[in-house]
């Protein structure tokens, strides 16, 4: 397998997981600062131009959050998803696409509107906007709280068990973590997201 990647953007998302799974694959970094990222990426399968990819012997997938749940249906054995169509698969999809839609866009907007290279911009003239970077804390606080809340008394978002979901939303804690969003304001929050940095799988995708 061949990953694309970036560390530490959103590929790190494949990167984990592929730890997690111990699956052989090759790293490929795509370094905006090196190289064309967005023309790499293009040529490796993101018609965005953007990381991470992952090429197979059988098929080329984009999408972090899409190569996180097939890498994991394909590997049973490790246990890290509720079986297809058991009433556990409900939160267990219900947090893996929370992390895509309802967290990913919040951090972005902050990012994009703080501390993001202007030149890496798409949008010529880009400027950040101090209103845009609010919206993006304050929908992210919203949502932290959401988190905090179904974590209370478990380990983990499914309970007892680490799955997939928590690769996922683990990722969206490092970003917020990583750019200064306030998770230490939820204790609950933060404890999970420690218990996720002790995983070597973890340390192994995001270098200790
Ligand atoms: N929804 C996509 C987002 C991919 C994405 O935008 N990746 C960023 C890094 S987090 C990127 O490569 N950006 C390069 C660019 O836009 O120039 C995913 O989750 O894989």
């Amino acid at each position: 397998m061949h990953l694309y990647e970036n560390p530490p953007t959103r590929s790190q998302r494949a990167k984990w997981v592929l730890e997690e799974l111990e699956i052989d694959y090759t790293s490929h970094i795509l370094d905006p600062m090196q190289g064309d990222l967005n023309a790499a990426a293009r040529r490796a399968g993101q018609p965005l131009g953007a990381v991470p990819v992952l090429k197979t012997d059988q098929y080329t997938i984009f999408e972090s959050v899409a190569i996180v749940l097939q890498l994991i249906d394909e590997h049973p054995e490790k246990k890290l998803a509720p079986p297809v169509g058991s009433p556990e698969r409900a939160p267990y999809y219900q947090w893996s696409i929370f992390a895509g839609t309802e967290m990913d866009p919040p951090i972005m907007m902050f990012f994009d509107n703080t501390m993001r290279p202007l030149e890496f911009m798409h949008t010529p003239g880009a400027a950040y906007d101090a209103g845009l970077a609010a919206r993006g804390r304050s929908d992210f606080i919203t949502r932290a709280e959401i988190l905090s809340n179904a974590l209370e008394g478990s380990d983990y978002l499914l309970g007892t068990d680490f799955s997939g979901a928590d690769i996922l939303i683990g990722h969206s804690c490092f970003m917020a973590t990583h750019i200064g969003l306030p998770i230490g304001d939820y204790p609950v929050l933060e404890a999970y997201y420690a218990r996720l940095q002790q995983r070597p799988a973890y340390l192994r995708a995001y270098g200790g």
